[in-house]
């Protein structure tokens, strides 16, 4: 049964076409770089927000209707999001999907009986995947919605809850693998704290680390090969969380010894919360080799909390294609965490913000190619740092001397030459050219 009635497949049309119902810029047979747009663009569906989120916000209840045909909260209900999930999928040309166990299947009160409905929901999905190239991009455990993780997943103070959150993640992990799943997602949502007079920070991220350590070596020991993943995320709902940034998680996967196992799934909107730009968590991740993932959103500037908007900013986006073309690609994709504001309630509303973010994506990755093909914005970072090519530099460089052999060398100068121009206006001058001109 076609739930979605009055949407049809929808196709590229180019920048002229006035249809709503169609890409303008993402082509997904079109060579960039020497790769298909699509290769460059593995898109996903987040099922918490295009099947599950109907407006409800702290002020006011639902205004999309989400129920798919079925009454909410039932298995039937499940199914039917399956229905809607790959119809929508199909539609819009997105290969992936992301899911939490708890958008999947309607939680019961004992533990027993919501696996039982993982089982039997993810037949259905194993089912719906047939025959299509649809493939799930990373699967989590929902360990901050149930009243038991007030206090924390990983980081709670009851043995009997770090319980629930080890059986979760086991489930989760047991459905991931058994959807093929590419990657696993810890978002540590309630992993911090409000106040350090009831907290044992050392305690809790040891207790944390125990837990992925043992996620590990659960999804190693059923065939899980993907990678494992920390999403950062500085506040909300906590005021402190542990993962603050991807700079902290990367310290982190390193003090515990997780960092072979782990990459980083770096949100736009998390970055920005962190006062970072999304670009700078990019390169913070790929630097260190553990730029795996991306959650595709943004956020507001003029509002401190995670908005999860559809990304339409593309200028951030062609730096985030830079950023991702450079580290030479992403083992993970492009999940869109992101939902329609409140008065966008429409079916409608739900492919036109995808359309939205991939055309976004697909200007973000036409640009890149452009910034790199031009060469002017490389070349100048090259020759910016060209003093350490020869001489002192590159004795430097190749730790090759001393803190004497340099003191000795600033004597004998005296007094240095100011560094070259950092030619910051000229360059943004030179990007809006490439862009624009
Ligand atoms: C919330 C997070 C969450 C993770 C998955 O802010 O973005 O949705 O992506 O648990
Ligand atoms: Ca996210
Ligand atoms: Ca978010």
């Amino acid at each position: 049964m076609e739930i979605f009635k009055n949407i049809p497949t929808i196709k590229y049309e180019g920048p002229n076409s006035k249809n709503p119902l169609s890409f303008k810029f993402y082509d997904k047979d079109r060579v960039v770089l020497g790769k298909k747009m699509s290769e460059h663009l593995p898109f996903a569906m987040a099922w918490w927000h295009n099947l599950g989120a109907a407006g409800t916000d702290m002020f006011g209840r639902d205004t999309a209707d989400k129920s798919f045909g079925a009454e909410k909260g039932t298995m039937e209900h499940a199914r039917a999001k399956v229905d809607a999930g790959f119809e929508f999928m199909k539609k819009t040309g997105v290969k992936y999907f992301c899911f939490h166990d708890v958008d999947l299947v309607p939680e019961a009160d004992d533990i027993k009986v919501t696996n039982s409905r993982l089982d039997e929901i993810s037949d259905y999905i194993l089912e719906k995947m047939k025959g299509t190239d649809i493939k799930c991009l990373w699967g989590t455990a929902n360990m901050f919605s149930n009243p038991r993780f007030m206090n924390g997943a990983g980081s709670t103070n009851s043995a009997d809850v770090y319980c629930f959150a080890a059986a979760q993640i086991k489930k989760a992990l047991d459905v991931t693998v058994k959807l093929g799943g590419k990657g696993y997602v810890f978002w540590g949502g309630r992993e911090g704290y409000e106040t350090l007079l009831n907290t044992d920070v050392k305690f809790e991220q040891e207790n944390i680390a125990n837990l992925m350590h043992m996620a590990v070596d659960y999804g190693r020991s059923i065939g899980f090969k993907g990678d494992f993943y920390i999403e950062p995320k500085p506040k909300e709902p906590m005021k402190h969380q542990y993962d603050f940034d991807a700079a902290t998680a990367i310290g982190f996967l390193r003090q515990y010894g997780l960092d072979k196992d782990f990459k980083l799934n770096i949100e736009a909107n998390h970055a920005t919360l962190a006062g970072h730009t999304f670009e700078h968590d990019l390169r913070i991740s790929a630097i260190n080799g553990m730029l795996g993932s991306i959650d595709a959103n943004q956020g507001d500037y003029l509002l401190g909390w995670d908005t999860d908007e559809f990304p339409f900013d593309v200028y951030t986006a062609t730096m985030c294609m830079l950023e991702v073309i450079r580290a030479g690609g992403l083992t993970g994709g492009f999940n869109f965490d992101a939902k329609n504001r409140r008065p966008s309630y429409t079916q409608q509303d739900m492919f036109e913000a995808y359309i939205l973010g991939m055309d976004t994506f697909a200007l973000g990755l036409l640009n890149a190619e452009k910034i790199i093909n031009d060469g002017r914005i490389d070349q100048f970072v090259k020759d910016k740092y060209s003093s350490f090519n020869s001489g002192i530099g590159k004795k430097i460089r190749e730790h090759k001397t001393t803190l004497v052999e340099l003191a000795a060398k600033a004597d004998e100068m005296g007094k240095p030459d100011l560094p070259g121009s950092g030619k910051q206006e000229y360059l943004e001058s030179v990007v809006n050219q490439i862009l624009f001109g």
